[in-house]
């Protein structure tokens, strides 16, 4: 990585940024990371979608950089989301997707994305899924809730604590539940069931949408969720009203920044399950409620964009658009999304999805928006989420101490389009592990067992007993396995994923 040239990219960076409409002269750039839950490198119209349209994300990828090989760290949400947030793979802290009673699972001593932001003068803020725990387990619902984000960076946070399909169906704004009345204590269990609330399991009659077994624990909103939770009635989401309530606060919190750089991390619900679009978008697809969701999710990055625009902040606003995980048909509901697929295909031109440590688990629909400074263009770089936390360090100058971003590396030139080198070696994070590095892409063996709830869907894990070596110059759709005819460069893979397993990625160099 060329300093010189970072740094007068960084200085060319700031120096073009115009002067916004309300008062953010001078000021380092705002960073909006807009983190779509589980959409597929084919769900966007520019890469190919079939059975949605999304306008909003199509203009702002004609009008900035197209990523084609960039990924998120793991093929499933929370390990994407904590190497994003901490600049260190996944594995060395056995994340793994959390049930919503989970305690926090980023250490607070850690510096994270938004504590460099934050030293660098910014107001920090999270909307959105959040999935990374909160407290410290046997946690109270009722009262002020510790450790979370403000602990690990935020100053200011609305979450949906862990999933769409996962208890407690309650907003938490700066660790408090909204609405919360101490004469209805929340409480929340994942193993034992709770008086006062329906389950899926005993009255379906209830359900507007069936569910598998692990869906069909405590009935909300008519949809059955995994989990158990008790009281807090008055503090329940309406699925259906996510996209203005998220978009409300992160509008707000934007508004709110007058006169500071601001950094939000807007991670949607959409196009999570339950799929529940609001009335609005019902039938904005042709593909049933997945579909309709991408649509919505659409909407809002639009609207997003038009405040950046109202408020004069576009050229002076760095926006990023990406994915937590791949794509999912059955992902615990009955919504109609295998059924009313059509030609579209959500993985694009790659194999897997969700799960999978196959290309479609991480390899995300990636788009940079940043008028002025990011050129209009597409980039074959080979990128990875982790990297972030290193890359937006060096965009507002902040030199990482040792220790900090464990794996994390500065590509902020093949972020913003202004170089097409990206990284040599790249980890993917699902059930096993896999390695790109350059034509080649290894998938390690899989020992463990499948769980039984994956094991009998139709998806494509990537998971074997044996070694896999694809050749993804030649065939992206990793089809034909050389693992047996090149026994050299497998021996050459598994080396650079001990190495990468054995010690912090910056300590070694292997990026
Ligand atoms: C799985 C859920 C799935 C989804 C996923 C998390 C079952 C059978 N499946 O365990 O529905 O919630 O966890 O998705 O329970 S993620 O995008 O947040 O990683
Ligand atoms: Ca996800």
């Amino acid at each position: 990585m060329n300093k010189l040239f970072l740094s007068s990219l960084c200085l060319t960076a700031l120096a073009s940024c115009k002067p916004g409409g309300t008062g953010q002269q001078d000021q380092k750039p705002n960073i909006l990371l807009l983190y779509v839950d589980d959409l597929g490198y084919g769900d966007i119209g520019i890469n190919g979608a079939r059975g949605v349209q999304t306008p909003n994300i199509d203009r702002l990828a004609e009008n900035g950089l197209l990523l084609t090989d960039a990924h998120c760290s793991a093929a499933t949400s929370t390990p994407s989301r904590y190497s994003l947030l901490t600049g260190s793979y996944a594995f060395r802290n056995n994340a793994a997707i959390l049930p919503g009673n989970a305690p926090l699972i980023i250490d607070t001593a850690m510096t994270t994305l938004p504590d460099v932001l934050r030293a660098s003068g910014y107001k920090t803020g999270v909307v959105g899924k959040w999935h990374l725990g909160l407290g410290l387990g046997e946690m109270d619902w009722n009262g002020e809730i510790c450790p979370g984000p403000k602990d690990i960076g935020f100053d200011y946070s609305f979450l949906l604590p862990a999933t769409g399909d996962r208890v407690p169906c309650v907003f938490v704004e700066n660790q408090r539940v909204v609405g919360v009345d101490p004469a209805d204590p929340i409480r929340v269990s994942y193993s034992d069931k709770l008086d006062g609330f329906p389950t899926g399991t005993e009255n379906p009659e209830l359900l507007k949408m069936k569910a598998d077994t692990q869906h069909s624990n405590t009935i909300v909103n008519g949809v059955s969720r995994i989990g158990y939770m008790s009281g807090g009635r008055n503090a329940l989401w309406t699925d259906e009203d996510f996209p203005m309530v998220f978009n409300k606060k992160a509008i707000d919190f934007i508004k709110g920044c007058e006169g500071q750089p601001f950094f939000l991390y807007y991670a949607f619900h959409d196009i999570h399950v339950p799929h529940l679009p609001n009335p609005a978008f019902v039938g904005k697809s042709s593909m049933g409620p997945r579909g309709d969701a991408i649509a919505q999710m659409d909407w809002c990055v639009g609207q997003l964009v038009s405040l950046l625009e109202e408020l004069g902040l576009s050229e002076n606003t760095l926006v990023i658009l990406t994915s937590d995980n791949g794509p999912v048909l059955d992902d615990g509901y009955e919504d109609m999304a295998v059924e009313m697929l059509g030609d579209h295909n959500p993985s694009g031109p790659f194999r897997g999805g969700k799960y999978s440590a196959y290309e479609a688990g991480t390899r995300m629909p990636t788009v940079v928006y940043w008028p002025g400074v990011v050129e209009p263009g597409v980039s074959d770089a080979l990128l990875s989420q982790v990297d972030l936390l290193a890359s937006l360090a060096g965009l507002v100058g902040q030199n990482l101490k040792p220790g900090v971003g464990p794996d994390s590396f500065n590509y902020l030139d093949a972020w913003l389009g202004k170089s097409n080198k990206g990284r040599d070696i790249l980890l993917e994070e699902a059930f096993t592990m896999a390695l790109r590095f350059g034509e080649w892409k290894y998938i390690h063996p899989f020992k463990g067992f499948t769980p039984e709830w994956l094991a009998n869907k139709d998806i494509e894990t990537g998971l074997s007993g044996e070694d896999q070596l694809y050749n993804l110059y030649q065939e992206p759709g990793e089809m034909f396995n050389l693992a047996a005819s090149q026994i050299d460069k497998v021996k050459e893979m598994q080396n650079i994923l001990e190495r990468i397993i054995k010690e912090p990625s910056r300590n070694s160099e292997m990026h």
